[in-house]
């Protein structure tokens, strides 16, 4: 028989088949013939996948069909049923489900730091959900395990850290949860066996604009929220390093030992990049550990051009960085990197028999699990490395220009249309583009608190607008001082200098008259 009489058969048999009435057991593995059936529903499954594809790049579609939570309740069934549900009834539920999705690929969504859908990455998470692998052995995930000691390796390399460690982990604030506890366990590794009890009162430093992930950190390890000293920051959003030093003496004058400092590359809000150098002399001063969240700001180092925002960083003990945010990788993809090697897995080993067994018949350093505090782990490593190999690194050196790029533009367009957005950071350091949309009737207006209290009133007002019309979604929140404000992200590859244009058009034809 030849591969086109197969083709043939092939081709015809699934024609041949309704799957639409068939049950789960009609396919593999419960039915051993059932292989034809198997491939026409996930042949459907992944018309279904390019539907929303195509739309999510389709400029004229919306980005959001928006219910409220009552609405939606009625309008998709969320029952688990007592009996088996069909496969049309299937196929169905995935339409249905996507109906209802924000498309966070789509050009004109820039409401988080995650956004885009690159396909390449996708196409790797496809695989990996195929391939259905725990990370934690070597034993059952042989590819993946070296794939992440090569990619990981590469990303120290970038950092600066010839001989660390590293491992992935579930988001950024687990990431920074590892740095904090592996701090903890190169300075006091009696706390492994013997508890708080063990320890002096530790204390942690971050920014007042870090991320919440140090301050849950402190809850969660025990050292206490009020042991998260919040650092002031200068009018760009950065920590002072004087006010550090200042905070860590009173911490030492009240008998606390100060252990931790968290310098945010790429605050979640302003994009701020915290002094390393700075932040780097004073650790080194007072013997803190260093830690660099750059889970936001991790992607420049990929681009010459913008590096030199983390200048510095190889004077850090560990390192968080997120692919999933700059880099576009699919959600999820954290890492987090460690200058010293050992130390992960001295800390987090509990030598669990069952999986980690010293006389397996390989190198047992491969089988990663038992560096990390949870057992079950994702591969989220092959839609990083297949994405980066697509790109190479000249091609993910032009991707984070890109992004940069087009927010310069965003910028400067919104510096030319002054009557109506108003910059509150004038010249952002990373992606993020903060500003208020000012409606008709306030812009002749003084610009003084009333007023800006009254354009953090309208932000709320104008993002349900975006949300119910769908058209259009950028993030808001207050800070600091500053009522409600937008917060635009340019992280997808997609966003064209026109997206650019849409949005503040589309801003200014939704809320003008608010
Ligand atoms: N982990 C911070 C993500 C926040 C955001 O996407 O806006």
């Amino acid at each position: 028989m030849t591969n086109e009489t197969t083709e043939n058969q092939i081709n015809q048999q699934m024609n041949d088949t309704n799957i639409d009435n068939l049950l789960f057991s009609d396919l593999l593995p419960a039915n051993e013939t059932g292989y034809e059936a198997t491939r026409s529903f996930l042949l459907k499954i992944v018309d279904i996948l390019l539907d929303f594809i195509k739309e999510s790049s389709d400029r004229s579609t919306k980005i959001v069909d928006f219910h409220q939570p009552n609405q939606l309740k009625q309008l998709f069934d969320f029952t688990i049923p007592e009996n088996p549900k069909n496969i049309q009834q299937i196929l169905n539920d995935c339409k249905q489900c996507l109906k209802y999705q924000v498309k966070t690929g789509h050009p004109h969504y820039f409401n988080q730091l995650s956004c885009g859908l690159d396909i390449v990455s996708m196409a790797g998470e496809w695989l990996t959900a195929t391939a259905n692998t725990n990370m934690f052995t070597y034993e059952i995930a042989p590819i993946f395990i070296l794939m992440e000691h090569f990619v990981l390796e590469k990303m120290r390399n970038i950092i600066g850290f010839p001989n660390g460690d590293s491992i992935l982990a579930p988001g950024g604030a687990i990431s920074n949860l590892y740095a904090i506890i592996v701090a903890r366990h190169q300075m006091f590794p009696e706390y492994k066996t013997k508890g708080l009890k063990a320890l002096p009162q530790l204390v942690l430093f971050t920014s007042e604009h870090s991320h919440y992930s140090t301050k849950g950190a402190g809850a969660t390890c025990g050292f206490g929220t009020d042991n998260v000293i919040e650092v002031p920051v200068d009018a760009n959003g950065r920590m002072i390093p004087e006010e550090l030093e200042r905070l860590v003496k009173e911490s030492i004058e009240k008998g606390h030992r100060p252990f931790f400092v968290n310098c945010t590359c790429g605050t979640t809000v302003l994009g701020a990049f915290d002094p390393i150098n700075p932040l780097a002399d004073i650790c080194a001063k007072y013997n803190m550990w260093l830690h660099i969240d750059a889970a936001w700001g991790g992607g420049c180092l990929l681009s010459r051009k913008h590096r030199h925002r983390l200048a510095g960083i190889e004077r850090a003990q560990s390192v968080t960085w997120n692919p999933h945010k700059l880099m576009g990788t699919l959600l999820q993809c954290s890492t987090v990197h460690f200058k010293r090697d050992g130390l992960l897995i001295e800390c987090n080993q509990m030598c669990a028999d069952y999986l980690f067994q010293q006389d397996k018949h390989y190198d047992v350093s491969y089988d990663t699990g038992d560096k990390v505090i949870q057992c079950g782990r994702h591969n989220d490593i092959f839609k990083l490395w297949l994405m980066w190999r697509s790109k190479g690194d000249t091609g993910y050196e032009k991707h984070i220009d890109h992004l940069f790029d087009m927010t310069h533009y965003l910028v400067k367009r919104l510096k030319e249309e002054k009557d109506k957005f108003h910059l509150i950071w004038p010249e952002p350091e990373c992606v993020n583009v903060c500003f208020w949309y000012i409606p008709t009737r306030l812009r002749n207006n003084e610009k003084n608190r009333e007023w800006e209290q009254e354009l953090g009133r309208i932000t709320p007002l104008l993002k349900a607008r975006m949300m119910n019309e769908g058209t259009l979604m950028v993030g808001y929140q207050p800070l600091g001082d500053k009522p409600n404000f937008f917060r635009n992200i340019i992280s997808s590859s997609g966003v064209k200098p026109k997206d650019v244009d849409f949005l503040i058009s589309e801003m200014d034809r939704l809320g003008h008259d608010l």
